[in-house]
C-alpha cells in the first residue's frame, strides 16, 4: 500500500458502494434508491415538515432491510477494520453511509457524517439513541417525554454534515486520502479529495467500480468490485 513516508493520518471516505456487494442498495446506480423515491420526497428538512409519514416510512423500511440477517459486511469493510488495526492512530475511517457495516466489519471510531440509520434523534432535547423500531410521528422521547420531536438520525440534504471540523483538519493533515464507493456527487464529502490536494498534499486514491464524478482529480485510481480491489489495496 502506498503510504508517503511522512508519520501523517491516512483518511479513508466510503460511499454506499462499499455497501453494495453486502446487498444494500446504493443511491445512483441505474436501480438506485433515488431511481425509486425522489430525494425532495424522503431526504430533506422540507419534506420532513411537510409529510413526515412518508419520510419516516422510507427510513423504517431501509431500518429493517439493514437488520435483516442476510445483510453482512462483506471483505472491503473487513479489509479496512484490518488497516485501522494496522495503524491504529493513523487511520480516520469517514463514511457517507448510515448503515452499520464498518462497525460489523470491525471497525471503531467510524465517522459517520451524514448520521446513522440505527439512531433516533429528539429535536426537543437533542438525546441520540440507539433506535431499531419503526419511528412514527408518535414515538415519545423516552428522555424528556416530548412527542412529535423524534426523527432519524440522519442529515438530509440542506443540512450540515457532522464531525465536519474534525473530517477538514484531518485532511489538511493527511498523506493518504483514499475514496472508496462513491459517484463523488454529493458535496461536502466530493469535495474532500480537492481539500488534502490543495491543503494537505496527500496522495489521492479512487477505488470504485466505475470512474467516478471526480475521478480526473485523483493521482490513481483503481477500479473493480469493492470486495477485490479494497482487500488488494490494504492488503
Ligand atoms: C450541505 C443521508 C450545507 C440520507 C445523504 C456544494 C457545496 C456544499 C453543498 C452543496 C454543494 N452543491 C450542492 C450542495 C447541496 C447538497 C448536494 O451535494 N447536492 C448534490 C445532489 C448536488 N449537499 C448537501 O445538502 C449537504 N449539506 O451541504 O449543507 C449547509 C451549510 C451550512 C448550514 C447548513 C447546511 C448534505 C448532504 C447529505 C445528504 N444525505 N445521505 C440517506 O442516506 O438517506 S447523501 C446521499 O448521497 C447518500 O445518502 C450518500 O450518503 C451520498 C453519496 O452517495 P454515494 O455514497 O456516492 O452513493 P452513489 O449511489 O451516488 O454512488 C455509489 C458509487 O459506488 C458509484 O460510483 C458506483 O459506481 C459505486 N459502486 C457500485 N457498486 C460498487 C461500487 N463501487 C465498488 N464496488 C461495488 N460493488
Amino acid at each position: 500500500m502506498s503510504i508517503p513516508d511522512r508519520p501523517v493520518p491516512i483518511v479513508i471516505l466510503t460511499g454506499a458502494g462499499i455497501s453494495k456487494e453486502s446487498g444494500l442498495d446504493t443511491f445512483r446506480d441505474a436501480d438506485g434508491i433515488w431511481s425509486k423515491v425522489r430525494i425532495e420526497d424522503v431526504a430533506t428538512p422540507e419534506a420532513f415538515h411537510r409529510d413526515p409519514e412518508t419520510v419516516f416510512e422510507f427510513y423504517n423500511h431501509r431500518r429493517a432491510g439493514l437488520l435483516d440477517p442476510a445483510i453482512q459486511p462483506n471483505a472491503a469493510h473487513k479489509a479496512l477494520a484490518r488497516l485501522q488495526e494496522s495503524w491504529p492512530e493513523d487511520v480516520m475511517l469517514v463514511t457517507q453511509n448510515i448503515d452499520n457495516l464498518h462497525e460489523r466489519g470491525g471497525s471503531k471510531d467510524v465517522v459517520h457524517m451524514h448520521g446513522e440509520l440505527l439512531k433516533a434523534r429528539c429535536e426537543a432535547c437533542g438525546n441520540v439513541a440507539e433506535w431499531h423500531e419503526d419511528l412514527t410521528i408518535d414515538t415519545p422521547c423516552f428522555i424528556c417525554g416530548s412527542v412529535g420531536t423524534k426523527r432519524p438520525h440522519v442529515v438530509w440534504f440542506g443540512e450540515m454534515p457532522l464531525h465536519m471540523d474534525k473530517i477538514e483538519w484531518a485532511l489538511t493533515h493527511c498523506g493518504l486520502f483514499v475514496s472508496i464507493g462513491t459517484s463523488g456527487n454529493v458535496y461536502p464529502a466530493a469535495g474532500f479529495v480537492s481539500m488534502a490536494r490543495l491543503r494537505g498534499q496527500a496522495h489521492t486514491v479512487e477505488l470504485n467500480l466505475e470512474p467516478s464524478e471526480g475521478s480526473s482529480l485523483f493521482h490513481e485510481c483503481r477500479h473493480g468490485p469493492a470486495t477485490e480491489i479494497v482487500p488488494a489495496f490494504v492488503d
